[in-house]
């Protein structure tokens, strides 16, 4: 029988690319974003595959509860929760961000992870059956100036998947956290608000991770034997690392 994978945030970069991944592999999809059309042109582009797309907004909590209270029999069953959506807002310090910025970030990689876990976890731990890979970053492991509420919500990731583990310990349920460095996407496009000239400057005279290079960490960590759990994947391109640690001298 094919397996299912729902995949949040797939209209675009990393999602998208495991859309494209999984797929080339046999499984079904169920694919969501807020950019509808671009759901409808991937099954357009994918007349073979069986796919089940949903418009979804992963802050709405009562969209994300009746999407999946009502998901077609046939991909009921989940094996694989993708938790990818979420975003960058800004790269302003602390005391000068925007507060709706924050919000939103918080609304949609803290809280919009939490609602579909919520909501596919029970049917999971039900069937002694699935795994939750998580999308976190980088930027939840180390501080970087602007990083603030970002990195923030994605340390939340990191722990609440940690977390995950512990509650699923007496089940076949098992928890990623992918941990991705610098990488081009529309990531950067967004985080600046729309001005594409800063976006194109974050990649200048580097070569990041791609969007396909991550769907590949996804799928190898989905395809392990099942008494294997990876915990985590942590990647940098090789042109990143940490930085020193910073010292204001007078
Ligand atoms: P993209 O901007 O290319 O893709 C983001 C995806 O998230 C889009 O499909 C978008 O869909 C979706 N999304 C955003 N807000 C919502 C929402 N409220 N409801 C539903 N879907 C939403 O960026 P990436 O592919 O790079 O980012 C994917 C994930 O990877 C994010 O969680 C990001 O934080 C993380 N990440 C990115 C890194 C990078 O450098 N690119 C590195 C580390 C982690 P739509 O707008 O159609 O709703
Ligand atoms: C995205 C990577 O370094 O821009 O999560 O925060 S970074």
């Amino acid at each position: 029988m094919k397996k299912n994978i729902l995949i949040t945030g797939a209209t675009s970069g990393f999602g998208q690319a495991c859309a494209e991944r999984f797929a080339r592999e046999g499984w079904k999809l169920i694919i969501t974003g807020r950019r509808c059309e671009r759901l409808q042109n991937f099954s357009q582009q994918h007349p073979e595959v069986p796919i089940y797309e949903a418009q979804l907004d992963v802050r709405d909590q009562h969209q994300v509860e009746e999407f999946v209270k009502n998901l077609p029999d046939e991909f009921r069953n989940i094996d694989v929760l993708f938790n990818n959506a979420g975003l960058a807002l800004g790269l302003e310090k602390a005391h000068e961000c925007n507060i709706e910025d924050w919000e939103t970030m918080v609304d949609t990689n803290i809280k919009g992870l939490l609602y579909l876990t919520r909501c596919v976890l029970p049917h999971m731990v039900e069937r002694n059956s699935g795994h939750i890979i998580n999308m976190g970053s980088i930027a939840g492991n180390y501080p970087y100036p602007g990083g603030n509420t970002y990195g923030a919500t994605k340390a939340f990731v990191k722990q609440f998947s940690r977390n995950l583990l512990t509650d699923l310990v007496h089940t076949q349920v098992r928890v990623t956290n992918i941990e991705p460095g610098l990488a081009e996407s529309e990531f950067s496009i967004v985080r600046f608000h729309g001005n594409v000239e800063q976006a194109d400057d974050v990649y200048k005279g580097t070569k990041p991770i791609t969007p396909a290079d991550i769907a590949e960490c996804v799928f190898w960590a989905a395809s392990m034997p099942s008494h294997i759990n990876i915990n985590t994947i942590e990647l940098m391109p090789t042109c990143q690392s940490c930085g020193p640690l910073a010292i204001h001298r007078t």
